[in-house]
Formats: structure tokens, sequence, C-alpha cells
């Protein structure tokens, strides 16, 4: 089967296919959280969540696996370098006491998926320290495990914890696919550029295409 997208039509198997949605968390998407104390505006990235609610239904409805991620380190801090949590200046870093608990660690309630985008129970949730899902994660054993050759991409932020997934999705030998209207970046330009980043070349990265054509497929 077939899903029209950009470069060409992205070819799946309905029995091999998965969502991966990464780090839609309070912390990304809600004042108070890491995303604004790095000085982002995170109203920008709650205008999708609408359509990945939308994606994640599909999938779940065509009994299709739905991994989240999170972005978080432990309590104890041993899985954060130094070199991510002292650089720039930021308003709080990793690991201080904000609003919603202190910021990006793991139990927290800024760390967890926002309620709109909630796992059910039984769903796969990665904690990952690093942008990329893979690097110090049980995320590539999940997906051997489950079965998985084709991932569609969901999440934030585009150019960061989305694009370094794809990238190491793609170098593992999984064809990706960015649902285009469910992925967003603090910084608009930067999400376009990532997108055209990932389909040149005929599709160096991956695939792109907005929900709707995903959905369709996956009904079809
Ligand atoms: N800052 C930014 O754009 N993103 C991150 O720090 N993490 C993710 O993208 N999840």
């Amino acid at each position: 089967m077939k899903i029209d997208a950009q470069p060409f039509d992205f070819p799946f198997d309905p029995q091999t296919i998965g969502l991966v949605v990464i780090d839609m968390q309070r912390d990304f998407c809600e004042p108070g959280g890491f995303g604004e104390t790095l000085g982002n505006d995170v109203s920008l990235l709650r205008q999708i969540i609408p359509t990945t609610a939308r994606l994640i239904d599909a999938f779940r409805t065509a009994g299709r696996p739905v991994i989240h991620t999170r972005e978080c380190h432990r309590p104890d801090l041993s899985d954060l370098p130094s070199a991510k949590r002292d650089r720039g200046a930021p308003t709080l870093r990793i690991g201080d006491p904000g609003p919603m608990g202190r910021i990006l660690i793991a139990g927290e309630d800024g760390a967890d998926i926002i309620p709109e985008l909630y796992p059910l129970p039984g769903e796969t949730v990665i904690d990952k320290p690093g942008k990329g899902a893979f690097y110090a994660t049980p995320f590539g054993e999940v997906l051997q495990r489950m079965g998985l050759k084709q991932l569609v991409f969901a999440g934030v932020t585009t150019e960061v914890c989305v694009q370094t997934t794809m990238r190491e999705a793609n170098d593992r030998g999984y064809d990706c696919l960015l649902a285009t209207d469910a992925t967003e970046s603090y910084f608009p330009a930067f999400k376009q550029a990532a997108i055209e980043m990932i389909t040149a070349q005929g599709a160096i990265v991956g695939w792109a295409t907005p929900t709707d054509k995903i959905v369709q497929a996956l009904n079809a």
C-alpha cells in the first residue's frame, strides 16, 4: 500500500507500520517549562495538538502501535551531561525547581505528556536523555520486538528531536514519514527547512505528508 507523500509515494505494509510521537510534553508545550526557559514562545507548538490527536486516533483505530517519547533526565542528574545543563543562559536549568516541578526531570509534572495526547494504558513510553530516541534507550529493541519497518513521526520540535530521531531511524533501515501538520518548531522557518532537508535528494532521510493523507491510507 502507499501514502501520497513528498517527494514520492511512501510504500507501507499495514502490518509493519507504527506511529512515533516525539516529546509532546508539558515542558515543551506549556508555559513555565523547559521550552520557555530557553526563551521560546510555547503557544506555537500547541497549534498541532488537534491534528496530532487525530493521527494518534487513526493508528489506535487501525490497531497499530503508538509509541510516545519524553525527553527527560533522572532525578539524580546522572544522565545529564554538564554540556547540556550548562549551555546558554536559560532562566532555569534542567533539574531546577519550576512551576511544573523540576525542569525536564522524569516523574515531574512538566516532563509528562500533555493531557490532550496522553498515552493509553499499555502504550509504550520511551524516556530519553538526548534529542534522538535511540541514544541510551531501549527504543531500537522495542521497534524490533514490535516488528515495525515503517515509522510515521509526529511531535516536537521538528528540527531538533523529531529530525534527530528520524535520521537515527533512517540509518537503522526504517522508512520514515513525517506528518507535516502534526509536528512543529518554535521557529517556523526551521520547520520548513527540516521538511525540505528530510525529503530532498530522493527522500534522503524520509518522506513528508499531511495527516489527512496518512489517515486516508490507514482507513483504506
Ligand atoms: N529546544 C528545542 O527545540 N527542542 C528540544 O530541546 N527538545 C525537543 O525537540 N524535544
